[in-house]
């Protein structure tokens, strides 16, 4: 590519103009004020790919000691920002170039918006005055108006000294409230604008409280309460809110407070250890159906908890008390008869203080038989964990990665998939919060490798990424950028040679492989060993179990195929059910 129009800019931060006679005003420009308006509210880190017009705004941030992280694609890169939104409760950066580099970063953005996760979404765009007249400039495309329907805000700056409210907006809306996706627009001339430095140093913003508390009504606390003490089977449901709230031990202290069973979501698992005696994780579908009142703290009735009725249910009539800080959310599915708005850190704290010493545990009862059922299920699953088939099932694969994380508990395991999504989030117990990150509301395949990037630049933790093989190809590329990077990442893919299964065949009998099918017997780890890393060919649960412990010991980024039957998932994984049914043809 040519070199940009704008970066005609020296990588001298700020210059002297040479008209500007004896008394020499200096100069910043576009690329510097948002360089600064980014640090003054914090933001070190940026996940991008380079190029026309932005290739400068890299450069110059990483020389003003900013981490800048180059992708190999902006999909990924859009992934690492909006999960490291969801771990550091400051809006993830994805920073990319105009139209095709802006679209394959949108993917990300709407994912962002549609997990809660404050993203912001940085894309340089052309010159306004073509492409609003669509006379075809470089990279043309009205950015802002596609970036709209897909995020929660959206803005444009088109004067270097509205850079820094600009940004304090894109911060703001990102994380204030529900937090979400934010698109921000940087034209190319927009960067190469130059202004006063003094006086570009007093347009910029310090954001204070960003995302201000936001506390209960008392009387929606004492609503709760009597519904609460109401129940005879009573269940809280933690959601990935209640892990991004990071109001860990008021949430525990609420949970032991009230004796109630809990479920966590799959992002929601470790803000209390799997082990924990109130987990009712083992006994999910029982307490569903049995408990009389569920409250749901940063977790929404949609398509993962059916809903909050029909079959998974069950039949008895139920009490919701919502905690949640959107109002919105109350009533998208199911009555609530408790609905609790505010920041979930204000709304537990207040809920326990309001519990008094005088509260009542739930009835034995219940407790005993969401026990006895949880030990039933436990019981079931310990064989399989400790099977040593060859090929490997999933249980028996699964069963060493299980103590693994057991022994490591401060690895993030990511996981994606589908059988390999379902079984893992079952069977993989996480003892601390915010530890498994996965694909979140949609099921999206993709966000492997870029979530595990950011997980390990923004926390230090060493990451597992638990991968189905068609998932890992989503985003297996950036295998680079973790050898470039040196990251602490241990791939493990789950090499079923399919997506579900490896087995269909073609029904028309012609020589193409069925679609769901993939090359048999690839050898995912040599990608992994063309980049420098260490690959491992593991076919048996002993050689995976040394494979990922020496990964995990070493802190090479390393890449296990791990040899699955591909006879052994099922069709979707657990959600085959949504799969749409043929009157015509019965597969
Ligand atoms: P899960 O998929 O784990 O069930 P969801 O993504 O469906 O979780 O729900 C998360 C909910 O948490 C959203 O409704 C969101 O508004 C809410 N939320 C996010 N952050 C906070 C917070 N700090 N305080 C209160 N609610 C929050
Ligand atoms: N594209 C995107 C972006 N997201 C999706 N969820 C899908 C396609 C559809 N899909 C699933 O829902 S799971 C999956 C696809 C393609 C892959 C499953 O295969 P896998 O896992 O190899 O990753 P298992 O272990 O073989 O089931
Ligand atoms: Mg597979």
């Amino acid at each position: 590519m040519p070199v940009s129009k704008t970066a005609e800019n020296t990588l001298a931060k700020k210059s002297t103009s040479a008209n500007d006679g004896p008394e020499a005003r200096t100069l910043t420009d576009g690329f510097h004020l948002v360089i600064d308006a980014l640090k003054l509210n914090d933001i070190n880190t940026i996940y991008g790919v380079p190029g026309i017009p932005i290739t400068d705004l890299g450069r110059f941030a990483q020389a003003a000691g900013m981490r800048v992280l180059s992708f190999r694609h902006e999909q990924n890169a859009g992934y690492a920002a909006a999960i490291a939104g969801y771990l550091t409760k400051k809006p993830g950066i994805c920073l990319t170039v105009s139209a095709p580099g802006f679209l394959n970063g949108l993917t990300a953005l709407a994912h962002a918006t549609t997990n809660c996760f404050p993203m912001i979404l940085i894309s340089g765009s052309s010159e306004r005055e073509i492409v609003d007249l669509q006379q075809g400039d470089y990279e043309e495309m009205d950015q802002l108006a596609v970036a709209k329907t897909l995020c929660k805000a959206a803005y444009r700056v088109l004067r270097a000294e509205d850079i820094g409210i600009g940004i304090a907006r894109a911060i703001r809306a990102a994380v204030s409230g529900r937090p979400g996706g934010i698109y921000l627009d940087l034209p190319a001339k927009l960067l190469g604008q130059t202004m006063d430095a003094e006086a570009g140093a007093r347009s910029l913003v310090k954001v204070v409280d960003a995302a201000p508390r936001q506390l209960p009504a008392p009387e929606a606390v004492q609503r709760a309460l009597d519904v609460l003490k109401s129940a005879k089977r009573p269940l809280i449901i933690l959601g990935k809110g209640a892990a991004y709230a990071q109001a860990d031990e008021d949430i525990r202290a609420l949970v032991e407070k009230s004796g109630i069973p809990y479920l966590p979501m799959s992002m929601a698992k470790g803000l209390l250890p799997d082990t924990h005696p109130q987990s009712a994780g083992a006994a999910r579908s029982f307490v569903l159906k049995e408990s009389d009142t569920v409250m749901l703290i940063g977790a929404r009735l949609n398509w993962l908890l059916s809903h909050g009725k029909g079959e998974t249910w069950g039949d008895r009539p139920k009490k919701f008390v919502q905690i949640d800080i959107e109002p919105k959310e109350m009533d998208s599915n199911v009555e609530v008869a408790a609905p609790v708005v505010g920041d979930i850190g204000s709304c537990v704290k207040v809920l326990r203080d309001a519990m008094g010493d005088g509260w009542a545990p739930p009835p034995a009862e219940w407790l005993e038989a969401v026990n006895a059922k949880k030990q039933t299920n436990l019981e079931k699953m310990a064989p399989r964990l400790q099977n040593n088939n060859v090929p490997m099932d999933f249980h028996g694969a699964l069963g060493v990665l299980r103590t693994i994380i057991k022994e490591r508990p401060d690895t993030i395991l990511v996981n994606e998939g589908a059988n390999t999504l379902d079984f893992a989030r079952g069977v993989i117990d996480i003892y601390k919060p915010r530890k498994r990150l996965d694909v979140g509301t949609w099921g999206v395949m993709g966000i492997g490798m870029g979530t595990a990037i950011a997980a390990t630049v923004e926390t230090g933790s060493p990451v597992l990424a638990v991968e189905g093989d068609s998932a890992f190809g989503f985003s297996g590329m950036e295998i680079e950028t973790i050898c470039r990077y040196k990251l602490p990442i241990c791939v493990v893919v789950f090499n079923n040679n399919g997506i579900y299964r490896g087995t269909d065949v073609n029904p028309s009998g012609g020589s193409d492989v069925a679609t769901t099918v993939f090359v048999k017997d690839a050898r995912y780890d040599k990608i992994m060993e063309a980049f420098g890393g260490v690959g491992v060919h593991a076919t048996t649960p002993d050689e995976l179990s040394r494979a990922v412990n020496e990964a995990m010991d070493s802190g090479n980024p390393t890449l296990v195929n791990a040899v699955i039957d591909p006879k052994a998932g099922t069709e979707s994984g657990r959600i085959g059910n949504l799969n749409p049914q043929s009157v015509v043809a019965k597969k």
